[in-house]
């Protein structure tokens, strides 16, 4: 189990909060050994003292800010580093813990502050920290200097998975020369993806908040669990308020239950005129330690929803949830993988004008800033994680980071522990039953699937999931221009499924690769028109299973993104409906012409 919570730093009146984003002085490591930062212990003195070093925004992806190809492709070490003042307050008062977080650095992070190593964290994609108040209090200066190196190599542990492959010829390649393989289908971005910043707590302090909802009639029912460190008898304090700021429930202790009258469900996007409700759980904690007394104020925004799986329907509140939506990633032009507040409003903006009511986040975890924006605009999100098989032990960790981290969003309907693993080889069984059972362990309250494109009768984890989540590509890998087989092999898909396991599915990818402005008639493949028919074909299926046991169609892909170089991508990948430029193509118009109607007809 891992120890302590991930709650997202928040101020309070008891919490402050800097921000470390902007620019860093960044160094890669170019030497054969890819260990020279190590060996000559960069940390240990400003960066710029040990070598050349250039402006690094964070957060974003190093691999497109500057000119050089062999940054873009570079495999090892980056080193980044930052001085900050650490304001005197902070210093000077005792009873406040200093904590440094990273949102996300891809993939393996060492952090050092003033050259004493503070943590290390393997993972993209979700946050780590470390209490660094000792070590900036040692200090002798207010000035403190942040040093994070980040290590982007996968092998067959990391997740996603890859290989490192060593070119020993010298008639064809240079001494030492190597390539990082992937198999999966998005550019290995790298660098601090997140926001970095310290924020204060008082060291008796909240920890973690776990809430569970539900409702009966019109009373409205939260169980809340909080963990309190520092203290052995916190006295804690719980108070519920609406949208106005009308408490509308209190509660005394580390746990217990909030009852609302009247109370306002979260529902999704389009299917009630007031989606996205969030009412305000402020959790507050006085303590006696020591003859000294603590207080900490937390406010976690809150959702009241229930989640439940029958044999042909997704139920939230008790009505049935039709997902139309689509599948993303993080990624755009310039910051690749960084997060960046225009593109996420943007991007809230076309899934609004899409009519789309879901999305998963392929293939990891999303920045919880947009976890809070599903959250606060009804739109509902199957929280998808890794690529291929890993090593187990380390698949159940990641496993309880996410749960740990996005247990609270009421935006999260759904878990996906997959994408298309190799679930027809023996091990399978074996593999899927834990980390299935294990996150339902995590978490009673969510459904659990896997994204597949296996055989329906040869997928060994398919019995364990609660929702049949498929991925096709009929005319586009299979059969190729054969616009005309789609109606009935995605017919057969669905029946074969549907037969074999009385479970509801969805359609969790499907599309076609445009290059934005092609255009032939008779469509072509990679030209808008064969976008729009394989479209509209899988579209005629969906109407006549969604009134079945078709839960969902989620198109791959919401935008353009960037992959390795290969002979099959053109400058990415380019099954988006938008370009990368997130304009659309002549399927977004179809899409959205398609979501609204549905919107219409299933309320
Ligand atoms: C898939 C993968 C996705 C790819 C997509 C494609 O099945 O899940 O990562 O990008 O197909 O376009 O090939």
């Amino acid at each position: 189990a891992l120890d302590g919570g991930m709650l997202y730093p928040r101020e309070s009146q008891t919490r402050e909060i800097k921000e470390l984003n902007g620019l860093w002085s960044f160094r890669a490591d170019f030497s054969r050994s890819r260990n020279l930062g190590f060996e000559k212990a960069w940390f240990k003195s400003p960066l710029a003292q040990t070598g050349p070093v250039i402006d690094m925004p964070v957060p974003a992806s190093f691999n497109d800010i500057t000119q050089e190809p062999r940054l873009r492709d570079f495999i090892g070490w980056v080193w980044y580093e930052r001085e900050v003042v650490v304001p005197q307050r902070w210093l000077s008062d005792g009873s406040v813990r200093i904590v440094l977080r990273v949102g996300s650095a891809h993939y393996y992070s060492v952090v050092w502050v003033n050259g004493q190593q503070v943590t290390e964290h393997e993972g993209g994609h979700l946050p780590f920290e470390a209490d660094i108040s000792r070590v900036v209090r040692a200090s002798p200066t207010v000035q403190c200097r942040i040093t994070i190196a980040v290590n982007n190599t996968l092998t067959l542990e990391t997740l996603p998975p890859g290989t490192i492959q060593y070119m020993n010829d010298p008639s064809k390649y240079p001494a030492g020369y190597f390539v990082q393989n992937t198999n999966f289908d998005f550019f290995n971005y790298a660098g601090i993806h997140r926001p970095v910043l310290m924020y204060t707590t008082p060291n008796v302090y909240i920890d973690d908040i776990t809430v569970v909802t539900g409702f009966a009639d019109n009373i409205g029912v939260i169980n809340y669990q909080t963990s309190v460190l520092g203290s052995p008898n916190p006295m804690v304090k719980v108070t519920l308020t609406d949208k106005d700021g009308q408490c509308v429930a209190s509660s005394n202790g580390v746990a217990g239950t909030l009852k609302i009258v009247n109370v306002n469900l979260w529902w999704p996007y389009l299917m009630h005129e007031n989606p996205g409700y969030l009412y305000s759980l402020e959790v507050h904690v006085t303590a006696e330690t020591s003859g000294k007394r603590y207080e900490d104020f937390y406010t976690l925004p809150v959702g009241v929803r229930t989640v439940q799986v029958t044999k042909t329907q997704f139920l939230i509140n008790n009505k049935p949830f039709y997902f139309h939506g689509v599948n993303k990633h993080e990624d755009s032009d310039v910051r690749g993988k960084g997060l960046d507040w225009p593109l996420i409003v943007k991007d809230f903006n076309l899934l609004k004008w899409l009519g789309a009511n879901s999305f998963r986040t392929s293939h990891y975890p999303y920045a919880e800033e947009i976890l809070q924006m599903c959250d606060r605009h009804g739109i509902v999100v199957i929280d998808d994680r890794s690529f291929g098989n890993a090593s187990l032990a380390h698949h159940l960790v990641v496993m309880e980071e996410l749960v740990r981290r996005d247990k609270n969003h009421p935006s999260v309907v759904m878990w996906s522990v997959a994408n298309e693993p190799a679930a027809e080889m023996p091990p399978a069984e074996f593999y899927f039953k834990s980390v299935i059972t294990h996150t339902k362990s995590l978490d009673q309250t969510r459904p659990v699937t896997f994204i597949t494109d296996s055989n329906y009768a040869r997928d060994k984890g398919a019995p364990y999931v609660d929702v049949i989540c498929v991925n096709s590509y009929f005319s586009w890998y299979h059969d190729p221009g054969h616009l005309e087989v789609i109606p009935i092999q995605l017919n057969t898909q669905f029946e074969n499924w549907y037969g074999k396991y009385q479970k509801p599915i969805i359609q969790s990818e499907y599309g076609a690769d445009v290059v934005p402005g092609l255009h032939t008639d008779p469509p072509m493949m990679f030209t808008e028109e064969y976008q729009k028919i394989v479209l509209e074909n899988y579209h005629s299926v969906f109407d006549q299973k969604r009134k079945e046991y078709v839960i969902g169609e989620l198109i791959w892909n919401f935008a353009d993104f960037m992959t390795a170089q290969t002979v099959t991508r053109v400058v990415g990948n380019k099954k988006g409906v938008f370009s990368r430029q997130r304009q659309p193509k002549a399927g977004a118009f179809i899409l959205r012409e398609r979501y609204w109607r549905l919107a219409n007809e299933t309320g």
